[in-house]
């Protein structure tokens, strides 16, 4: 079997979004877009009233330098669900965090260290996996978990603000959409996936960066008839530290190369189809 070329996994982006023109624009891109979601928000808490009361697994592997991993956790206890906050730290517990931290100096990759806090969590409803860089809207988990159990979504995750370091355009949030069907969603900054998902999914491939797995994922998904989307209504800012800086690409070429030899997987040009917009969605 011969490795797949670069192009066939890469989305061709870095996603950095640089440049006082690029950056004005897309600044006032967000605020005309949030002025506009005002007048959804009525709806999304209908939808989101609809679900009955779910468990839900929520992991994160943070830096103890993180500035945004508290406010994150914060918006997601603010929920009607029943949920189960297990953090990892790369090294010492954040005090105010210490109570849901449940390993510390983790040293592995992304998907390695989420197996460590994965390992005997088997009662969800929802796992979702969180980045320690995000900032979540307000009443997310909520609206959230609303929109993905009224389409039907197998693996969901929210859009990304314009302003946000987005390596695959169709991850960023859309004008007039509430979320869209999509055969592709990202293995972060922030990720859902439903009961069967996960158990099929989960224990994580033993990756260190974890690129390529988000389209092999895809493939998987196309086999067993999931439904993917992303949810344009619910955008998180993960706008600090642009990815293409934050660690080799070469290493991380070269495991996506290894890993999708010999794995089905979705190629990129079609990762960035949209199939469906949902304008609206009824609860
Ligand atoms: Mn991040």
């Amino acid at each position: 079997m011969t490795a797949p070329e670069p192009e066939e996994f890469l989305s061709g982006e870095t996603g950095h979004v640089a440049g006082i023109r690029r950056t004005l624009s897309r600044r006032f891109g967000d605020a005309l877009l949030d002025l506009r979601a005002r007048s959804a928000a009525a709806s999304l808490d209908r939808i989101a009233a609809a679900i009955p009361r779910r468990s839900v697994l929520a992991l994160s592997v943070y830096r103890p330098d993180s500035s945004q991993v508290e406010s994150a956790a914060g918006e997601l206890q603010r929920t009607r669900h029943e949920l189960h906050l297990r953090l990892g730290s790369t090294g010492a517990a954040l005090p105010a965090l210490a109570d849901s931290t449940a390993a510390t100096n983790l040293g592995g990759g992304k998907f390695q260290n989420l197996n460590t806090l994965l390992e005997g969590e088997q009662s969800f409803d929802w796992l979702l996996v969180f980045d320690d860089d995000v900032e979540l809207p307000p009443r997310f988990l909520d609206r959230f978990l609303g929109v993905a159990e009224r389409l039907d979504l197998a693996l969901a995750q929210p859009a990304q603000t314009l302003m946000s370091h987005a390596a695959w355009r169709v991850t960023r949030r859309r004008a007039g959409s509430l979320a869209r069907e999509t055969r592709f969603v990202e293995i972060g900054p922030v990720t859902a996936f439903r009961r069967d998902a996960a158990l099929e999914l989960t224990p994580f491939p033993d990756l260190r960066y974890g690129w390529g797995l988000d389209l092999h994922w895809a493939a998987l998904a196309q086999g067993r008839g999931w439904r993917l989307g992303i949810v344009d209504a619910l955008p998180v800012k993960h706008e600090r530290s642009p990815v293409a800086t934050a660690y080799g690409h070469e290493e991380a070429i070269e495991e996506a190369r290894n890993f999708l030899s010999g794995r089905p997987f979705v190629p990129a040009a079609q990762a960035q189809e949209t199939l469906v917009t949902h304008r609206k969605v009824q609860p």
